[in-house]
C-alpha cells in the first residue's frame, strides 16, 4: 500500500487511539483500519500511557490502529509525543497480514522499561483498564 504524496502511515497503540485521553490529536486525520504486529513487540504501562518496545522474546505482538497522517499532523504528533525530548522515536514497524505490505511506522518507547507492568495481551485499553 502506498500513501498519496507527504502522508504518512502510522500505527498508533495508545492514547492516541479512537476513544482514548489523547485521540483529539490526531481525530482530523484519516482511519485505516485496525491492525497488529507479529511477535517481537510488547508494551508496558508507562504512566496512564503504554510505551512500545521490541522484545525478541514476545510471542503475541501488539494491538493498534493505522493512520493516515499529513506532515502537519506528523509534525503535531511528534511534538505531542517527546520526540525532541527522545521519549519516544518514531520508526517502521512490521505489521500481520493482511498488512503484511503495508509501510507504517510507530512511536518506540525510549526509557528504561525496568519495573514497568508489562500489557500481556499487547492491547492497551483505551479507557485505562489493562485487557488481560
Ligand atoms: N501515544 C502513542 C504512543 C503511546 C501513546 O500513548 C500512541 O497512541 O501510539
Amino acid at each position: 500500500m502506498s500513501e498519496p504524496a507527504g502522508r504518512t502511515l502510522l500505527f498508533v497503540y495508545g492514547t492516541l487511539k479512537r476513544g482514548a485521553s489523547n485521540h483529539r490529536v490526531i481525530a482530523d486525520q484519516v482511519y485505516v483500519g485496525d491492525a497488529r504486529t507479529p511477535p517481537g513487540y510488547r508494551l508496558y504501562l508507562v504512566a496512564d500511557y503504554p510505551g512500545l518496545v521490541r522484545d525478541p522474546a514476545d510471542r503475541r505482538g501488539v494491538q493498534g490502529e493505522i493512520w493516515s497522517v499529513n506532515p502537519t499532523a506528523l509534525q503535531r504528533l511528534d511534538a505531542f509525543e517527546g520526540i525532541p525530548e527522545k521519549l519516544y522515536r518514531r520508526d517502521s514497524i512490521p505489521l500481520l497480514p493482511p498488512d503484511q505490505e503495508t509501510i507504517v511506522q510507530t512511536y518506540f518507547y525510549l526509557r528504561n522499561i525496568r519495573g514497568r507492568r508489562p500489557i500481556v495481551s499487547g492491547n492497551w485499553s483505551v479507557d485505562g483498564r489493562l485487557i488481560p
